[in-house]
């Protein structure tokens, strides 16, 4: 499929630079993610590009790398036994998902496509406020499909490395796979130790945000310094979300700890 057969143009008209719609588009979708830490954009994409996106990810799934473990909410699996039990080091909490690499799944599928298209890159660099942004150079890590079926979830986390994370969602579960999120729960200079303790032990449901993301929903969120989950996953349908990695200087490639962990990739021996 052609980009322009993918994106749903006539809502969100992003092929002319000089357009001043696009201008509009984009200006009230900055706002909204620097006043929210998150912004969606329902219908992001075709119906056929989203169904052809669900067949890839079905067929490749039996590729996809099984994610679950017991983890904090920086994303280590181990604990600081310097620090008292109840620091956000030393809560575990539980995570389980399929992860499918760059490398696993077809190279016509539409997420790749709308992932290397300079108008989409262009659109969402202006949203960030970046001023250019580069596609990751790894072979795990430029777009995923990541995959929640039912028992699936993700716990309360930040997101460790890039400054704002984007999702597509393609197929939506039956019932949870809700995410939400607790917008600056920390900030560049202030871990917030006391207060990410409170969130985690569930003392502050009334300060977590449900973004709600229907089939079609392109997500831009901050992770960094807001606390996200997803939770459980239940009924029969897979929740299937394109996950896409920009970078913000050319010729990134991943750690190989990192894809060891994540894509289950084997560590070269030195
Ligand atoms: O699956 C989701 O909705 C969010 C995944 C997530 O936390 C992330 O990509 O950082
Ligand atoms: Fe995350």
């Amino acid at each position: 499929m052609r980009p322009e057969e993918i994106v749903n143009l006539e809502a969100y008209p992003i092929l002319d630079p000089s357009d001043p719609k696009r201008a509009a588009l984009v200006a009230r979708l900055k706002k909204e993610l620097d006043e929210k830490q998150y912004v969606s954009l329902p219908d992001f994409i075709k119906p056929e590009a989203r169904q052809k996106a669900v067949a890839d990810a079905m067929a490749a799934l039996p590729n996809a790398h099984h994610n679950g473990s017991r983890r904090n909410c920086y994303l280590y699996r181990q604990g600081d036994p310097s620090l008292p039990d109840d620091h956000p080091s030393n809560i575990m909490m539980e995570a389980s998902s399929r992860m499918l690499a760059y490398d696993r799944f077809a190279d016509d599928c539409p997420v790749k496509t709308l992932y290397h298209w300079e108008p989409v890159r262009q659109m969402v660099a202006e949203i960030v406020g970046s001023e250019t942004l580069y596609d990751n150079e790894d072979p795990c890590q430029p777009v995923n499909l990541l995959c929640y079926q039912t028992g699936d979830r993700s716990a309360w986390h930040f997101d460790s490395v890039n400054a704002f994370t984007m999702t597509l969602m393609l197929q939506a579960s039956e019932s949870g796979g809700d995410f939400e999120m607790v917008p600056n729960t920390r900030t560049d200079d202030d871990p917030n130790h006391d207060y990410v303790t409170r969130v985690l032990k569930g003392d502050c449901p009334q300060d977590a945000v449900s973004v709600a993301r229907e089939a079609g929903a392109l997500c831009i969120f901050r992770g960094c310094n807001s606390l996200h989950r997803v939770s459980p996953v239940e009924g029969a349908t897979m929740r299937i979300m394109g996950v896409f990695v920009y970078e913000t200087e050319p010729g990134i490639v991943g750690d190989p700890e990192v894809n060891a962990t994540v894509y289950g990739r084997a560590q070269a021996t030195a």
